[in-house]
C-alpha cells in the first residue's frame, strides 16, 4: 500500500512516541507526516476531534482505512503496512507476549499520566495524595 500518512502527534504523549518509535523500528518513519497538535481533557483541540471523537492523540490518517486511533490499533496497522509481522506476531505464544508486553506498556502511560494530572496539573486543592500514591505504585509494580 503506497500514499501518504500522517500521524497526529504531541511530542509529550507517550502513546504517540509509542507509536513514532513503532514507525522507526518498522523502516516506515520516512512515510510519515508527523504534525504536532497540542490536546488536552482542558484544553480542546477542534482539528484532533475532527479526526478522532475521543479528542486524543495520537491519530493516524491513512489513505485506505481512514482515520486510526488509538496507539494499539495504529501500531496493528503499522506493523501489517510493513508486512512481517515483525512487532506483533501473527501467530502463537509469541504474540500474547508482545500484546501482553503493550498492554504492560498501555499501563505504565495510563498510570504515569494519572500521576501526573495528581501532582502537578490538577489545581492543588483538588488533588487527592492516595491516588497518585495507588498509580505510582502501579508504576513501580510495572517497571520491576
Ligand atoms: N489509549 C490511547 C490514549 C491516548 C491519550 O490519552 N492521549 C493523550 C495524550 S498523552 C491525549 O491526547 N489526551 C487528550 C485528552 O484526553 O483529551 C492511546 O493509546 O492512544
Amino acid at each position: 500500500m503506497s500514499g501518504k500518512l500522517t500521524l497526529l502527534y504531541q511530542s509529550h504523549s507517550p502513546y504517540a512516541r509509542k507509536v513514532l518509535v513503532c514507525a522507526h523500528e518498522l523502516g516506515l518513519a520516512d512515510r510519515l507526516d508527523v504534525i504536532h497538535h497540542e490536546t488536552s481533557p482542558t484544553n480542546r483541540n477542534d482539528a484532533v476531534f475532527a479526526q478522532n471523537p475521543l479528542g486524543k492523540v495520537p491519530v493516524l490518517l491513512t489513505p485506505d482505512a481512514g482515520a486510526l486511533f488509538d496507539s494499539v490499533v495504529i501500531c496493528d496497522y503499522l506493523d501489517r503496512l510493513a508486512g512481517q509481522g515483525t512487532l506483533i506476531p501473527r501467530e502463537g505464544p509469541a504474540r500474547y507476549q508482545a500484546l501482553r508486553l503493550q498492554a504492560l506498556a498501555q499501563g505504565l502511560c495510563d498510570a504515569g499520566i494519572a500521576v501526573r494530572w495528581e501532582t502537578e496539573r490538577r489545581p492543588e486543592v483538588l488533588r487527592y495524595p492516595p491516588l497518585a500514591e495507588g498509580q505510582t505504585t502501579k508504576l513501580l509494580e510495572a517497571y520491576d
